[in-house]
């Protein structure tokens, strides 16, 4: 099966990290095909994988002219490789967080039926490594957040580790999917699950990045959070009363449990800010449930 998978790694500015990640998948997966899709990284990233790609024929490359954001490079790799024979299309991060090494994990639940596999840190034996306590608080509550307000049954809907079987994502029409920071990874996730696919998570080591910069900011957690908790609330509205019932003691005791009170000084800021966030976010999803049931009554 290898010899049609393609492994989808988007770049902006990973000059260092492209030899590593290039070198560790063909190491791991010599069949797998790669193919970066750089966004005219200013040092160099896009000519070094053109290098690569003239000397090895299991490196692909495509070029977009400008920085226009992961969803965008995404929706051009899927296309590329759909529009080619390949059966299994794979994410996978430039910076080393994602193990090549273990991709096979992933793979063997495509081989054994799955359309989706999603490599998960929050499942047992899986991991961070290295990622400072706040990243991983804001994380971790994130998740539990959207899983609750889905209710799609998956412990770590945003992660960016994933192998979809092609019917998948030819069931998928790209121009609906939101853009708001990392939500599409959630988004894919949760049309899947509703769509009746076979979706699962492996654990996984996520290791933080060693070479080169984040291109994530702050913004994107409200906004994927707010879209979230729409969806949510669209997706449960026939049993909207229920969900006021179910929800808002376990968002209570959510909030009360992680301690986002009471924890050390070093992770207060980042706890107290999701703690706040999870607030607000449940007080929209409250409104906008009530709203609906009054809307039904008249
Ligand atoms: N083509 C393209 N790639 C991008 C863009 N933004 C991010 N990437 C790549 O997407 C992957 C994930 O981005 P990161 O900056 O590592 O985001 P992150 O993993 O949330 O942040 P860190 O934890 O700091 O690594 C990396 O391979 C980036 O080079 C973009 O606008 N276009
Ligand atoms: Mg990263």
């Amino acid at each position: 099966m290898s010899d049609t998978t393609l492994v989808i790694i988007p770049t902006f500015n990973e000059i260092e990290n492209l030899p590593l990640i290039t070198k560790r998948v063909r190491e791991a997966t010599p069949g797998v095909h790669i193919l970066i899709v750089d966004d005219s990284s200013p040092d160099g990233t896009g000519e070094l994988a053109d290098e690569y790609a003239s000397k090895d024929d299991h490196i692909h490359v495509i070029h977009r002219q400008s920085k226009d954001g992961l969803l965008g490079a995404y929706i051009a790799g899927f296309k590329w490789g759909l529009e080619r024979e390949y059966q299994v299309l794979c994410e996978m991060d430039a910076d080393g967080s994602h193990a090549p090494e273990q991709l096979h994990l992933l793979l063997e639940e495509i081989a054994d039926g799955a359309d989706l596999v999603i490599g998960s840190r929050y499942i047992p034996g899986g991991e961070t490594v290295n990622w400072p306590a706040s990243r991983e608080y804001l994380s971790r509550l994130g998740n539990i957040y959207i899983s609750m307000a889905l209710g799609a049954g998956l412990s770590d809907m945003t992660a960016g580790y994933r192998a979809f079987r092609r019917e998948l994502l030819e069931s998928i029409d790209f121009d609906e999917l939101s853009d708001a920071g990392y939500i599409f990874q959630v988004d894919l996730a949760f049309r899947a699950v509703k769509d009746g696919f076979d979706v699962r998570e492996v654990p996984i080591t996520f290791t933080e990045r060693e070479y080169g910069e984040s291109k994530l900011d702050g913004s994107f957690v409200k906004d994927s959070l707010f879209e979230v908790t729409k969806w949510g609330v669209e997706h449960r509205s026939e049993q909207a009363k229920d969900a006021v019932e179910d929800i808002t003691p376990v968002v209570a005791r959510l909030v009360e449990d992680t301690g986002v009170t009471k924890v050390p000084s070093k992770i207060g800021n980042a706890a107290t800010y999701v703690g706040n966030l999870t607030e607000e976010l449940w007080k929209v999803a409250k409104f906008t449930v009530q709203e609906k049931i009054s809307d039904a009554k008249r």
